[in-house]
């Protein structure tokens, strides 16, 4: 496959002044007409006409009502073209029913849907298929469907047609077609400036109930971006559409965005909070797009951080101020560790702006959107507030209408702030996770820290160059007093300090509050100033960052040297869970422990070869000696956090309930059961229902619910995807794939389903010692998955490819069983550039 790169973009060589597209509906032969009005770009340095196009059928092109005949490739088509602006038409034949990869136009569950980012709308007709390629377009839609919806605002209607026209000119991607028998939830939002907008959340119908929450998330999110960013909504209509099958979560088209249906569907009986909070996180990300991605685009695709990571950004910010910000912090970054250090940290390490791909769909990572969004908290940080807020309004005054690059970002902050960002810029050029160390010195009342940055080489990035690194620390007295409140270090250096004098006795350093810096962080404390600051830090993130290194201290010295949990780590988790003047869902997060797969990655930074057997067992003998140190304090827990009040998706109820579910896990592992079958009995939403169920299959005492959650839940494929992923996330390491076998052969296991495939291979991969179980068969189940998903549907079995990313850390029989799994992958006649892309990357 070809390799793009980033140093040879070049400008399109044409300006599009208008788009009309014309849809005959047809499940099996859409027709559709073009009719775009071109004219050469001044200046341009290639001035051929190529119009991306893939899985089409060319019917009829004209040039100025002249039939012409274009040289088609399977990538596209050139054709000798006026040099003076000329009218393109075109009519295509496509199959959406065919259309499986779920890329274009397709069909789920009898309706019409589209998906175009990155490049799908060349599977829809000929166009020029990128970013920077902005024009307006109308649509008109042929159909026998009550609805039928595209971008913008409608023009008109009729008897099976309808006429859409988006006054903004946007890129291709942005582009959106939906149609079929659904009813809308509406609602309506009143801007700033008094323009009213109705809103639609249209779903199938079955489905009405579960649309309120998501149409008040939008609400809030319309409001909050008015608020904090000053970005006003700007068409007469915003419509959201949810479909069953789907590859990501959402998408944010222009006035047209379309939702995964586990993205926007809740209702309290078949959504957890989880669930919940998530959804809200998605609309509001979707919407933030309206202003960072729509409005402003990227240029080409190397630039997708551009949207993505300040998308990201601005929905945490969101989710900050509706929930708690310090829960918030704690869940982004336990998610960062899970999901972007070991994709920094291996073979698929990639910088923030690759500079090359095969496939970009294959870049739609946790590096791009999640380590994109803290390099944006760290450039806030760094200039402050007020200059972010200036910046910010700077960059949507000048780029408002452009396809932008990462250039053009940083230049607002340069031009607002009058600081020279060049170093700054290595965050986004430079892939690996830095390794920050520090060590103190004492001296008569004056503290020194001493920093050493180091990032480890990788394919991306042979030679690192240093970070500018915003680290955040205070100081906390023997007292438990603080004596120095946050500041904010600057280090540019490989190796740098930091001065603290007038200092009584010495304090405890609390460093890199609210985890400042995507870095992994190596600071000489001992257990007892870490169980110092756990119990006393004034910084939430901080405080449960030392539990955690505490836990992480107990866990590896179990699975070395088989020491007995650290007593002084279960004393210090203790007095917080008990601590009823905190927030139940901080608590909650202090009885977590590090994943299975943490402890993995921990165990191979140091140097060791981790077993997945070893670290389960050690996982279960800490959950069991937490279950008895706390036995006597967590029944009280229970009852008082379990809610009585009719069920809420607010963060108060929701922590408490999280509290009490945490406590149940353990009491479960005192009781063998009961009050989990309690639970379950009694529950009216899902959040006490399926954790209920989770504790009665990890107990082994689970099938009875197992079969009569299945009885009430058939019908519904959310709440079904949900037992389908419990099952195997519960599952005894020794039979997982047992399980996941048994499952797959289930009636209902619909594996050309994104979400349905994802519920149980997904959760598999997810199953630290059940996917490395020593025989391989974990490795042989999901690789048999992926080969036969990989001619249906590219995009999601590459992304799963990424269960094998991490394989260099385990030991040399697990290592050739997994390269035994790529290379049988890899082998496979036809596998698809996506997957083709990914395991080449990985198999290094
Ligand atoms: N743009 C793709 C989906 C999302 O990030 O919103
Ligand atoms: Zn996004």
């Amino acid at each position: 496959p070809q390799t793009i790169y980033l140093a040879d973009y070049t400008p399109y060589g044409f300006i599009i002044d208008d788009v009309a597209l014309h849809f005959d509906l047809d499940p099996r032969k859409t027709r559709v007409k073009s009719r775009i009005s071109f004219r050469p770009t001044p200046d341009a340095s290639d001035k051929t006409f190529f119009l991306h196009g893939e899985n089409l059928s060319l019917v009829s092109a004209m040039i100025d009502g002249t039939p012409v005949s274009p040289e088609v490739t399977p990538q596209g088509l050139t054709c000798d073209v006026p040099d003076a602006p000329f009218v393109w038409e075109a009519e295509v034949e496509i199959d959406p029913m065919g259309n499986t990869a779920l890329e274009g136009l397709y069909m789920s569950n009898g309706m019409y849907c589209t998906q175009c980012e990155a490049e799908g709308f060349r599977k829809i007709t000929y166009y020029p298929d990128r970013p920077d390629v902005m024009a307006v377009f109308t649509v008109t839609i042929n159909g026998p469907h009550p609805v039928l919806l595209s971008n913008g605002n409608p023009v008109s209607s009729g008897n099976d047609t309808a006429e859409w026209r988006d006054p903004w000119p946007k890129p291709a991607y942005l582009f959106a077609l939906v149609a079929g028998d659904l009813v809308a939830h509406p609602g309506s939002f009143t801007t700033k400036s008094g323009r009213k907008v109705d809103l639609n959340l249209y779903v199938r119908p079955g489905d009405e109930g579960k649309c309120a929450f998501g149409m008040q998330a939008l609400k809030d999110s319309m409001k909050w971006d008015e608020d904090v960013y000053g970005r006003e909504y700007d068409l007469d209509l915003f419509n959201i559409v949810a479909v069953d099958d789907f590859n990501m979560g959402a998408m944010e088209n222009k006035g047209l965005n379309i939702f995964n249906s586990s993205a926007v569907l809740a209702s309290p009986e078949t959504s957890t909070d989880m669930n919940f909070e998530r959804i809200e996180a998605i609309i509001a990300h979707e919407y933030f797009h309206n202003w960072t991605g729509n409005r402003i685009t990227c240029r080409d695709w190397f630039q997708l951080c551009l949207k993505e990571g300040l998308t990201v950004y601005r929905d945490s910010q969101f989710t900050s101020d509706m929930r708690s910000a310090a829960v918030k912090r704690i869940g982004d970054v336990i998610d960062l560790r899970a999901r972007q250090f070991p994709e920094d940290q291996g073979p698929l390490a990639h910088p923030v702006r690759p500079e090359s791909f095969q496939e970009i769909n294959n870049f739609y990572t946790a590096t791009v959107y999640e380590k994109g969004a803290e390099v944006i908290g760290m450039l806030k940080l760094l200039v402050g507030d007020a200059a972010y807020s200036k910046a910010l309004d700077l960059y949507f005054d000048r780029h408002d209408g452009q396809a932008c690059t990462i250039e053009d970002w940083l230049q607002v902050f340069e031009d607002t702030t009058g600081r020279d960002l060049g170093q700054f810029k290595r965050w986004y050029s430079q892939a690996g996770t830095p390794q920050l160390s520090v060590t103190e010195s004492w001296d008569h009342g004056t503290l020194t820290l001493h920093f050493k940055q180091h990032t480890p080489a990788s394919a991306a990035t042979a030679d690192p160059q240093p970070y500018v690194l915003p680290i955040a620390v205070g100081l906390i007295g023997q007292d438990g007093d603080e004596v120095h409140e946050t500041t904010v270090l600057e280090m540019t250096q490989a190796e740098q300090s930091f001065v603290f004098d007038d200092l009584g006795t010495r304090p405890v350093a609390s460093v890199l509050r609210g985890f400042s810096a995507p870095v992994v962080l190596t600071q000489d404390l001992s257990d007892a100033d870490r169980a110092h600051l756990l119990a006393h830090d004034t910084d939430p993130f901080n405080r449960w960052e030392q539990g955690r290194m505490l836990a992480y201290g107990s866990l590896l010295a179990m699975i070395r040297e088989g020491k007995a949990p650290n007593k002084d780590w279960l004393a210090g988790i203790r007095a917080v869970i008990g601590d009823e003047t905190l927030d139940p869902a901080y608590r909650a997060l202090m009885l977590g422990l590090p994943s299975q797969s943490d402890l993995a990655r921990a165990l191979s930074e140091a140097g060791d070869t981790p077993d997945p057997d070893i670290i389960y067992a050690a996982t279960e003998a800490t959950r069991a000696a937490m279950a008895d140190a706390f036995a006597d304090l967590l029944p009280t827990l229970y009852r008082r956090h379990t809610v009585d009040a009719p069920f809420e998706p607010n963060a108060k109820q929701a922590g408490k309930r999280a509290l009490s579910n945490a406590a149940l896990s353990l009491l479960t592992r005192n009781d063998d059961g009961v009050l989990a079958q309690e639970q379950y009995d009694a529950a009216d939403n899902m959040t006490q229902q399926l954790s209920a169920l989770a504790n009665l299959v990890r107990a082994g005492r689970g099938n009875k619910a197992v079969e009569a959650f299945e009885a009430q839940w058939k019908a519904d494929r959310l709440v079904m995807d949900k037992w389908f992923g419990l099952q195997v996330m519960e599952a005894d390491p020794e039979d997982a794939h047992e399980v996941v076998e048994t499952l797959t052969k289930h009636p209902d296991f619909n594996w050309k389903n994104p979400n349905r495939f994802r519920a149980v291979l997904g959760a598999f991969a997810a199953h630290h010692a059940g996917f490395h179980h020593a025989s391989g068969a974990g490795y042989r189940l999901l690789a048999d998955w992926l080969i036969q998903l990989d001619p249906v549907n590219p995009q999601t079995t590459a992304r799963m490819c990424s269960a094998f990313q991490t394989w260099k850390r385990y030991d040399a029989d697990r290592q050739d069983m997994i390269k035994a799994e790529l290379d049988r992958i890899l082998s496979q006649p036809g596998l698809s550039r996506d997957t083709t892309e990914m395991l080449t990357r990985i198999r290094g």
